[in-house]
């Protein structure tokens, strides 16, 4: 008889450890949902016309956090090859069907060009990455 108890308080006892375990697995991918919030995902399309005024990124203008991660993905509307580029920021340099990541650690306004000669209007293609 007292084989049985000590035999069904071990068994017990592992039925309870085992619950333990399933629980905090949920815990774990929440860890990584959280890691996953702090980077802001922005995607801009640059595209071209055929006058110089329909080479644009859309959108033109974004605004983010100091020190908030960023990653930003480049796509181009037609084929056609650009860059983005902001030069006062270390690393911000993206090819269109790419993604960068970056953090911008210093607030203010940050001046951005296409990089890659893409056709007519490629000089006026600018970008503004404000950081507040
Ligand atoms: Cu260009």
């Amino acid at each position: 008889m007292l084989f049985i108890s000590i035999f069904l308080a071990i068994f017990t006892l592992m039925a309870c450890s085992n619950e333990t375990t399933a629980k905090s697995e949920p815990q774990t991918s929440k860890q990584i949902d959280k890691s996953e919030e702090t980077i802001k995902e922005i995607e801009i399309v640059a595209k071209t016309g055929p006058n110089p005024e329909d080479f644009v990124f859309e959108p033109a203008e974004v605004t983010v956090k100091e020190g908030e991660t960023v990653n930003i993905t480049l796509k181009s509307a037609d084929q056609v090859k650009h860059e983005l580029w902001l030069p006062k920021i270390k690393g911000a340099r993206v090819a269109s069907g790419e993604s960068v990541q970056f953090t911008p650690e210093q607030a203010g306004e940050y001046l951005g060009s296409c990089s890659e000669l893409c056709g007519v209007g490629h000089a006026i293609m600018s970008f503004k990455l404000i950081v507040q």
